[in-house]
């Protein structure tokens, strides 16, 4: 595929500033984590250094269920799918619904560089170079209409590309949801590349969502589907195991998995050591999104 990377900002493309200066403090605290066991109070996250994780980690530690459930399964079996051509159906509540072709959306897109943390349930973590552009951007051009609230997405289905397919995990497809003022968050955003190149499969080509402040199931990948409707949709693991996983999945410290504390994180690392480090509210992004869930009992709608 080709190199997808354009550097060309416009000025609503420019991250506002208080997003960088978090993303700074964002970063600096997970890596803060350097305490190699155990979980020593990070010492002046402020001025530690951004430092993604290394290409070959984000790429080889997967989870993406249509390949398989082992973490190496993605990486072996992704290149089955065919990402050319691509379209993504948006319908529902849109003015403007249809096919959009993939190199027709990036065409109208503005591609930025967002360096995020990454945080799944299982309680491993990264910090992802993305490239890609806000979601946002992409519902604008189909025309979300005043009567949606939620936004529903849908991961491609093909048995013959996608070994996982086979065995019923869980119900296929793969399906997320957001609601509206989260899908129109200046955080979330659609992925089309890692670290300037194209997004590989494993990790969700030829777009993915990605919403940094959610645990990780919630970044959908491979979407071929967006629906605007004014119903919570359905989502994957919230069909699998309502008790396990809700439909908002913000990152919560205080809320423990049903099976497990959600106290600390693992930041995976091809170093000698993976560091354990404290989660962190909305993993972090607790300036950015705190308000959108005010007055919500966290605990309860998890
Ligand atoms: N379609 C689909 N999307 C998916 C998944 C999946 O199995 N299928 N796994 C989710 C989970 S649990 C996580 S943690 C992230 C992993 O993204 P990564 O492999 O790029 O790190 O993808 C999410 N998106
Ligand atoms: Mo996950």
């Amino acid at each position: 595929m080709a190199y997808r990377w354009k550097n060309t900002l416009k000025d609503r493309d420019v991250t506002p500033e208080h997003l960088y200066m978090n993303r700074r403090h964002v970063i600096g605290a997970a890596m803060a984590g350097l305490a190699l066991s155990g979980l020593s109070t990070p010492a002046r996250a402020e001025d530690e250094e951004l430092v993604p994780t290394d290409w070959e980690d984000i790429t080889s530690y997967n989870n993406f269920y249509e390949f398989g459930t082992g973490k190496d399964d993605p990486k072996k079996f992704a290149h089955m799918l065919t990402t050319e051509p691509w379209s993504v159906k948006i319908d529902g509540m849109v003015d403007r619904p249809g096919d959009y072709a993939f190199d027709d959306i990036l065409s109208k897109m503005t591609i930025e560089e967002r360096i995020y943390r990454f945080r799944c349930v299982e309680r491993w973590a990264m910090i992802v170079p993305w490239n890609g552009f806000e979601l946002a951007d992409l519902l604008d051009l189909a025309g979300v209409q005043s009567s949606a609230k939620y936004v529903a997405f849908e991961t491609a289905m093909r048995p013959d590309e996608m070994p996982g397919l086979s065995r019923p995990v869980i119900e296929w497809p793969y399906v997320e949801g957001l609601r509206m003022d989260e899908a129109m968050h200046p955080l979330t955003m659609i992925a089309t590349g890692i670290y300037g190149r194209d997004i590989p499969n494993q990790n969700g080509a030829p777009l993915r969502l990605v919403v940094p402040w959610k645990y990780g199931y919630k970044s959908i990948k491979s979407i071929v589907r967006i629906t605007l409707t004014d119903e919570e949709p359905p989502t994957a693991w919230n069909k699998y195991a309502p008790r396990e996983y809700g439909f908002y999945s913000n990152v919560n410290p205080n809320r423990s998995h049903p099976r497990w504390s959600q106290e600390v994180e693992q930041l995976i690392g091809s170093g000698l050591f993976a560091r354990k480090i404290p989660t962190q509210m909305f993993n972090g992004y607790e300036e950015e999104v705190a308000r959108l869930y005010e007055g919500m009992d966290l605990i309860k709608f998890h």
